[in-house]
């Protein structure tokens, strides 16, 4: 089969990708949120998007069931990345993975008296890399979502999460004290599809370049 297949989530980074395949010249003839389709057909015969969970896109990818996907670098980081050509930073989906703590707790001066911190997280690798690299001590707890709630009824110390506007976690009077990464969307793609599909694969690249360089 010459055909590709894209894998994407739905919400912001299907909707962010969305203006860059068209300028690709690849549009997509149905709309998730709406259709509640997980395969979704474009203008090109070649070419089809499967809609799945953001954290499930580099599994998809990394085994072939997906030619490329495009996933936070959050995601990815936590997956590893094993078998995955990532050639594009698509400049998407932009936020910043911080350490946050309620208004108030004096985090640099626990880090200072090296206390043992208990953070509550989704992103586990992230985390205990950054801490590890810090010389700071955590016990890390595994959240799936609403990572705010933690510190508010004592779960947690600290969060380590994702911020964009900042709202969210000023609206429950948590800050952010530490900036660990700067978050962005990439194209990833599946190493064997790369070399099998290469005359499909490698103009598609090549073409979500320009539109990211000229957007
Ligand atoms: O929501 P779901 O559990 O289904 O999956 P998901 O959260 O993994 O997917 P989705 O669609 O919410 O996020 C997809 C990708 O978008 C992430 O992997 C990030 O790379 C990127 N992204 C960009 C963000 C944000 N900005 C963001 N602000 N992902 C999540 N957030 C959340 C954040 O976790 C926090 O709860 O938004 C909240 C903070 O936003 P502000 O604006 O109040 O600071
Ligand atoms: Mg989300």
């Amino acid at each position: 089969m010459s055909g590709i297949t894209l894998a994407l989530s739905k919400g912001r980074i299907f909707d962010e990708t969305l203006p860059l395949l068209k300028a690709a010249g690849i549009v997509a003839l149905d709309n998730p949120e709406i259709s509640r389709k997980l395969v979704i057909a474009t203008n090109r015969a070649d070419v089809r998007i499967i809609i799945v969970r953001a954290s499930d896109v580099p599994t998809y990818v990394q085994y072939g069931a997906a030619d490329l996907g495009i996933t936070g670098k959050d995601v990815l980081d936590e997956h590893g990345g094993a078998g995955l050509y990532q050639p594009l930073d698509l400049n998407i989906a932009r936020c910043r993975m911080v350490v946050a703590v309620p208004v108030g707790f004096d985090y640099a001066s626990a880090v200072r008296q090296g206390a043992r911190l208990r953070v509550a997280t989704k992103y586990q690798q992230t985390a205990s890399e950054h801490f590890a690299a810090k010389g700071v001590h955590v016990d890390l707890v595994k959240l799936y979502g609403s990572m705010e709630l933690a510190p508010l009824t004592g779960l947690a110390d600290a969060i380590v999460d994702l911020v964009s506007t900042g709202n969210t976690l000023k609206a429950n009077n948590l800050q952010a004290v530490e900036e660990i990464a700067p978050i962005s969307a990439r194209l990833i793609v599946n190493q064997a599809a790369l070399k099998l599909k290469r005359e499909v694969i490698r103009p598609l690249i090549d073409a979500l370049e320009k539109a990211v360089s000229h957007g």
